[in-house]
């Protein structure tokens, strides 16, 4: 990196701080097929008994769709979190326990290991006794549960249909944006669910929030710069986790007011050069942004309470 991409950096950053202060509903992040998503599930909600309210684990918080409970009502509900192979367990259940604490039933899941599945069917079948109860009084034969899933982009609610069904019957993708349409999928005689593409809210009011989405890659990659989205996650790590800086990247000392040392060692660390063997911040950006998705920046939850 020559002088003037140095400069320019430092400009950007000195920008990135303006910005900050910015209505954050300057952000076009609400693509018109959501609003459709919404009024589909609207049409839907009367056929359905339960709702599994996907979220991931390691923001537990601001993953949660923020205007949904209008269109839910008062059906059961199911928290479902995924991913928690990848996250921080302790912070995760503190938020856990917020959630139960407002009388929703929550489920830690890990769709890797195929770990916390029937915790779902017994919350299923907790919340939803009452409907075989009240079908026998009619004389009535038990029928299968029907459950809609709702979360954000990219949470692993295809995934979860996949596992709970035991083989591929719906597509899923390591990108936000995968299912595009509600189907209908059976999962055995005691359960059909609703599979529904991601939804976010209209306005970005917080841009933590936001920020926490595109490091996890619930929003489009375009939405957010890759390298404000990389010196926060480098930011959140060296507040929360700073021995996971430590063990990946070697990196003790991170100056969130002048990021260029720390992206220099970096990229020396590991190896994100260009021919002269200057470092390239943009590889850098895009190694910090995927080393979080995978896990290699250690277990970590960015939410908490
Ligand atoms: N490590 C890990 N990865 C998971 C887990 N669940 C899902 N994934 C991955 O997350 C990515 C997204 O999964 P999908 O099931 O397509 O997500 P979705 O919520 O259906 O996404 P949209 O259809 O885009 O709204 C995929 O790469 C999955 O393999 C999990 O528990 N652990
Ligand atoms: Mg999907």
């Amino acid at each position: 990196m020559d002088m003037y991409q140095k400069r320019e950096m430092r400009k950007n950053k000195k920008m990135d701080e303006e910005t900050k202060s910015l209505p954050s509903t300057s952000i076009n992040w609400y693509p018109g097929h959501m609003a459709k998503t919404k009024r589909e599930i609207k049409e839907n909600i009367n056929m359905v008994d339960i709702i599994f309210e996907v979220v991931d684990s390691r923001i537990p918080i601001s993953s949660k769709i923020k205007d949904i409970d209008e269109i839910l009502g008062d059906k059961p509900r199911v928290i479902i979190m995924t991913k928690s192979d990848l996250c921080d367990l302790e912070k995760t259940r503190k938020c856990a326990k917020m959630y139960e604490a407002k009388g929703y039933k929550v489920v830690l899941v890990d769709l890797v290991n195929n770990k916390g599945l029937n915790l779902i069917f017994d919350a299923t079948r907790d919340l939803l006794s009452f409907l075989d109860e009240k079908r026998e009084l009619k004389g009535l034969k038990k029928r299968a549960y029907r459950a809609l899933i709702v979360g954000i982009p990219n949470v692993g609610k295809s995934t979860l249909i996949n596992r709970l069904v035991g083989k591929k019957a719906a597509i899923t993708g390591d990108k936000p944006g995968v299912t595009k349409k509600l189907s209908w999928i059976r999962i055995n005689n005691e359960l059909e669910l609703l599979d529904t593409p991601g939804i976010l809210w209209p306005k970005l009011d917080n841009e933590t929030v936001a920020f926490n989405l595109a490091c996890f890659s619930a929003i489009k990659e375009e939405i957010l710069p890759k390298g404000k989205v990389a010196v926060y996650i480098l930011d959140m790590l060296d507040k929360k986790y700073k021995q996971n800086l430590i063990d990946r990247y070697g990196l003790d000392d991170f100056d969130y007011d002048d990021v260029i040392p720390a992206y220099e060692k970096i990229g020396r660390k590991r190896g994100c050069l260009v021919s002269g063997g200057e470092v390239d911040y943009d590889k850098v950006s895009n190694l910090i942004i995927k080393d979080l998705k995978e896990g290699k920046l250690g277990n970590v939850t960015f939410d908490e309470v």
